[in-house]
């Protein structure tokens, strides 16, 4: 970048602070997009497909092709949604949260071209529905009349008979249902086929999501152990957090696919898995050509050793970091969708707190396992600046995708001092982390509830369509593809 570029960047920098209060989403755009092009190359598109699986299995199909005979593992659940206790639920008097979802059949990109996916409201995992205690959930299910087949919505946070209420909703109908968010926590929800018939597949495929019911009197502060050293004596210094918290949900799921992009039922019966996703994409939040542009100057130089996702090109899919101060209260959702157990551990950290119905299961622990349709909220303070990987500590799982980086602090010194030299430090300094001049991906945070502290910002990215990439840029997300090349014009004209 040539010294009369770099001095086109500080005039729009100081435009952007003059109007900082004025309009904080623009002023974060251009905050972004002048971080972003410091290193002043232009980004490649690198594309670049990892072999993942690939080898040969046996196994004897006859249960399968039984199965299938049958027709699926079809319960005799004959009847759609029938009139459900919504009547009286909706004039109970309690608040009630609506959350309307569709079941739509597009396809999505993975590590291995692109696949056939089932998602609730085209993105995976679905959205975030989020409660508090007692509350109304009164939940539609719309099927298109374009779409392929029918589904149904099975919510983990209900008690309910799942007959007749989550059959499967036909094509071009509506269905529903009321129920009151008894139980806090973090809770599944999943399609259950056709009438549990193909649930693998539609599971699987994408149709999935969480609801998070706050605790009705909020969350609990967090203890963190520590010791100091007094008159030479080492003693214990417990610290204490209050419950407000940073907050980031990941959910953990594993596609099975034929060579052509399709379900394949045989893998999952083997166990086989394709890909490991956290919240849809396998690699999906590891650093990308802007990282490796301001680190080394050179978009192509990998700075991690997985980057499937690094090009401009792939717009909302673009891989993101998770970026995170140090010293603070981080509350984070996660939930294993999949088919395969979670050993849920970050590397280079200890787990403070797990929790599970508002009960406290474990503290200060190196991992924490959750089984299939399991949950938990891990309580996290990130002692030292630094870059840290979330795993799920089975090896097969980290080399196939499930290998999440979140960058604590203002560890890296090349991107601080250009960032200084551009006078654009401030943002991330004030932030406590690179979150405040390139956001949080907004898929990983979840909708705010009753102990939530803001992120600075946040960028689009998700594994989900054009259109939804677009609802999250109109609610105030930033599309990072689209802001940095055309600042890196605006530089170079
Ligand atoms: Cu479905």
């Amino acid at each position: 970048m040539s010294s009369r570029e770099v001095k086109k960047l500080e005039v729009l920098y100081n435009l952007v602070q003059a109007s900082k209060n004025m309009n904080r989403r623009i002023s974060t755009i251009m905050t972004v997009a002048a971080i972003a092009v410091m290193g002043g190359a232009l980004f490649g598109s690198s594309f670049t497909a990892p072999t993942v699986g690939g080898s040969a299995f046996e196994i004897n199909a006859d249960p399968i092709k039984k199965v299938a005979a049958m027709g699926g593992l079809e319960l005799v659940m004959p009847e759609a949604y029938a009139a459900g206790p919504c009547a009286d639920l909706l004039n109970s008097g309690r608040p009630v949260v609506n959350f309307d979802l569709t079941g739509v059949s597009v396809e999505l990109p993975s590590l291995s071209g692109t696949y056939s996916a089932m998602t609730f409201s085209e993105t995976i995992p679905g959205p975030t529905l989020r409660v508090t205690q007692g509350d109304v959930v009164h939940m539609t299910l719309t099927i298109p009349g374009d779409e392929v087949t029918q589904h149904g919505n099975d919510m983990h946070a209900s008690q309910m008979s799942s007959k007749p209420y989550m059959g499967a909703v036909n094509i071009g109908e509506t269905g529903e249902y009321c129920f009151i968010a008894e139980v806090p926590g973090v809770f599944k929800y999943h399609c259950s086929g056709v009438n549990i018939a193909a649930m693998d597949q539609h599971v699987l495929s994408g149709m999935y999501g969480i609801t998070i019911v706050d605790p009705l009197d909020g969350y609990k502060r967090l203890m963190v152990e520590k010791t100091a050293l007094e008159g030479g004596e080492v003693v214990k210094d417990k610290q204490f957090y209050d419950a407000d918290a940073l907050e980031f949900q990941l959910q953990y799921n594993q596609l099975y696919l034929t060579d052509a992009g399709t379900y394949d039922m045989s893998k999952m019966m083997a166990h086989s898995t394709s890909q490991t996703v956290v919240n849809g994409q396998a690699f999906g939040y590891v650093p990308n050509g802007i990282h490796n542009l301001l680190m080394f100057g050179d978009a192509n130089k990998n700075i991690f050793v997985a980057q499937p996702w690094n090009s401009m090109d792939l717009k909302q899919h673009q891989s993101q970091l998770l970026f995170i101060p140090t010293g603070e209260h981080v509350r984070m959702f996660i939930e294993n969708q999949g088919n395969e157990p979670v050993y849920w551990h970050v590397v280079g950290e200890i787990i403070d707190r797990v929790v599970q119905g508002n009960r406290v299961q474990a503290q200060g622990t190196e991992t924490w396992l959750l089984g299939g349709s399991q949950n938990m909220i891990v309580d996290m303070v990130f002692d030292e600046p630094g870059v840290y990987a979330a795993v799920n500590h089975d090896y097969a799982a980290i080399y196939s995708g499930a290998a999440t980086i979140f960058v604590a602090g203002l560890p890296l010194d090349p991107v601080n001092e250009t960032a200084t030299a551009l006078g654009v430090v401030q943002g991330a300094v004030d932030a406590g982390s690179y979150a405040g001049v390139l956001g949080n991906p907004h898929d990983a945070v979840p909708p705010a509830g009753l102990n939530t502290i803001s992120h600075p910002a946040l960028n689009v990215h998700c594994m989900c369509t054009d259109d939804v990439a677009n609802a999250a840029i109109e609610n105030g997300a930033l599309p990072l593809w689209e802001v940095i090349p055309a600042v890196l014009a605006s530089a170079q004209g």
